[in-house]
C-alpha cells in the first residue's frame, strides 16, 4: 500500500484577500471585528496572503517532496451569498491552485468546509444551510471534478459547532448548547448530501478530530461519547449513540438520515482528553495530567494517542481507509524547531505502529504548511513547517520542514527499490 505525505492549511488561515476578488464575506470576516473576539486583535484580512503568493507556496511544497496538498475552498469567495450568484474569479483562483499542484505532481486534497460559512447563510443550524452546502458541493465536483479526486466534506465539524455556538471563542461567537447541537446536526445532514452532490468517482471523506478520553469513568464515557462517538457513529451510518441521546435528552436531534458510505475517515489528532467529572451539559471537563510536556496552545504533547485512535476507529468502524488530515504542534517562533522534528518523527512512528497493526491509514497530513492565522489566537501561535514573517510575508522552510522533506525522499528511494510509486 502505498503512503502519501502531505501537509494542510485552511483558507481562512492562509489567503488573505478578504475582498479582492468579488468573493462575499464569511462568518469569520465579521467574527474577527468584533471587539475581543482575537487575543492579538488581528484579521485573516491578509493572512499568509497566500492567495497571490499561492505559486511560491506551491514550489515550496515540491521543494519539501510533498506527495499531496489538503487545503480548503472558501465558499463565500465562490458563492459570495452561500447560494445563487457563482463568483466566476473566485472558481478561476482553485482552477489556478489546483492546475499548479497537479503540474507539481502534488495530489489535491480539497476540503470543502474549513470553518468560513458565508455570513449571509447566517450560521449552521439555520434553514437551507444544509441545502446550500449541498449546491457549493455539486458546483465545486462540477468544476474541479476532472482535477481533483479527493474531497473532504467537513472539518472537524464538533470544533466548528461548539466552539463557535456554545462556547462562543469561534466565529459566529454564539453561547448555546442546544443550538450547537443544532448546528452540529445540520452538518451532518449537509455532509451527506454533499457526498451524494459530488461526483460519483469521487474518493470523498470527512476530517473529525478525535480523541482517546481517559479518567472518570462517566466522564470518559460522556467525552468519548461527546468528541468521538457522536461524529464516528454518524458518519457510518449508525446513527446517533443511544446513551448520548438520552444524556442530551430534549436537545438531542431527530434520527438521522442514511449515511452514504465513505472512501475514508480523515482523522486530526493532536491530544488525548484526561477528563473529570463537571456540571452538564457536557458532564466532563478536561484537565492537565501532571508532568505533560506541553505546546504553546497547551495542549499535551502524547503520540500513543494517535496510534491508538487509528486502531480504535479501524477495529470499530471499519473505514475502507484512514488518513491522518492533521497533526502538529505550536511551538515558539525560530527556524531551528527541533522539538517539532521529535514531534513529528513520534507521530510518525505511532502511525506506522498503528499501520503495523492492520489500521489501512494510507497518509499523513502535517498541520501545517505555513505559520498562519490560528483562529482566536491569530498570528501569535505557530505551527509551520515553513516560518511566515507577518511584517514581510517572507517564508523560510524550518528545520521541521527539511527533516520531512528528507523522510519523504528516503520513502521514495525505499519505494522505488519495493516498486512503489
Ligand atoms: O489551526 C487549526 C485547524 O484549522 C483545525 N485543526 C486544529 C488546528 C490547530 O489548532
Amino acid at each position: 500500500m502505498s503512503f502519501l505525505y502531505g501537509a494542510a492549511t485552511a483558507a481562512y488561515q492562509v489567503e488573505g484577500a478578504w475582498e479582492a476578488d468579488g468573493k462575499g464575506a464569511s462568518i469569520w470576516d465579521a467574527f474577527v471585528r468584533v471587539p475581543g473576539a482575537i487575543e492579538t486583535g488581528e484579521t485573516g484580512d491578509v493572512a499568509c496572503d497566500h492567495y497571490n503568493r499561492w505559486p511560491e507556496d506551491v514550489a515550496l511544497m515540491a521543494e519539501l517532496g510533498l506527495d499531496a496538498y489538503r487545503f480548503s475552498v472558501s465558499w463565500p469567495r465562490v458563492l459570495p451569498d452561500g447560494v445563487g450568484r457563482v463568483n466566476a474569479e473566485g472558481l478561476a483562483f482553485y482552477d489556478r491552485l489546483v492546475d499548479g499542484l497537479l503540474e507539481a505532481d502534488i495530489r489535491p486534497f480539497l476540503t470543502l468546509y474549513h470553518w468560513d460559512l458565508p455570513l449571509a447563510l447566517g450560521h449552521w443550524g439555520a434553514d437551507g444551510v444544509d441545502d446550500a452546502f449541498a449546491e457549493y458541493a455539486q458546483l465545486l465536483g462540477e468544476r474541479l471534478g476532472d482535477r481533483v479526486h479527493d474531497w473532504i466534506t467537513l472539518n472537524e465539524p464538533e470544533v466548528a459547532a461548539f466552539a463557535g455556538h456554545y462556547r462562543g471563542v469561534h466565529a459566529p461567537g454564539l453561547r448555546d448548547f442546544p443550538l450547537a447541537l443544532r448546528a452540529a446536526d445540520s452538518m451532518l445532514r449537509a455532509h451527506a448530501k454533499a457526498v451524494e452532490a459530488l461526483p460519483s468517482t469521487a474518493n470523498i471523506g470527512v476530517a473529525l478530530n478525535l480523541s482517546p478520553c481517559e479518567g472518570d469513568e462517566q466522564a470518559a464515557r460522556l467525552a468519548d461519547g461527546y468528541l468521538n462517538r457522536w461524529f464516528l457513529d454518524a458518519v457510518s451510518g449508525r446513527g446517533y449513540p443511544t446513551d448520548m441521546e438520552e444524556w442530551y435528552g430534549d436537545a438531542a436531534p431527530d434520527p438521522l438520515p442514511p449515511m452514504p458510505e465513505l472512501g475514508f475517515i480523515g482523522v486530526n489528532y493532536y491530544y488525548r482528553r484526561v477528563v473529570r467529572d463537571a456540571p452538564r451539559p457536557l458532564g466532563w471537563e478536561q484537565i492537565t495530567p501532571p508532568d505533560a510536556e506541553l505546546t504553546e496552545m497547551g495542549w499535551e504533547v502524547h503520540p500513543d494517542g494517535l496510534r491508538d485512535i487509528l486502531l480504535r476507529v479501524a477495529r470499530e468502524y471499519a473505514p475502507r481507509a484512514l488518513y491522518v488530515t492533521e497533526n502538529g504542534v505550536a511551538l515558539p517562533r525560530g527556524l531551528e524547531d527541533q522539538r517539532r522534528v521529535r514531534y513529528l518523527d513520534a507521530h510518525l512512528a505511532a502511525v506506522e505502529e498503528a499501520r503495523a497493526a492492520g489500521a489501512p491509514v494510507e497518509g499523513y497530513f502535517v498541520w501545517t504548511l505555513l505559520d498562519n492565522f490560528e483562529w482566536s489566537f491569530g498570528t501569535s501561535m505557530r505551527f509551520g513547517l515553513v516560518e511566515v514573517d507577518f511584517e514581510t510575508l517572507t517564508r523560510t522552510i524550518r528545520s521541521s520542514g527539511r527533516h520531512y522533506g528528507r523522510r519523504i525522499e528516503a520513502r521514495r528511494h525505499a519505494g522505488s527499490r519495493q516498486g512503489h510509486r
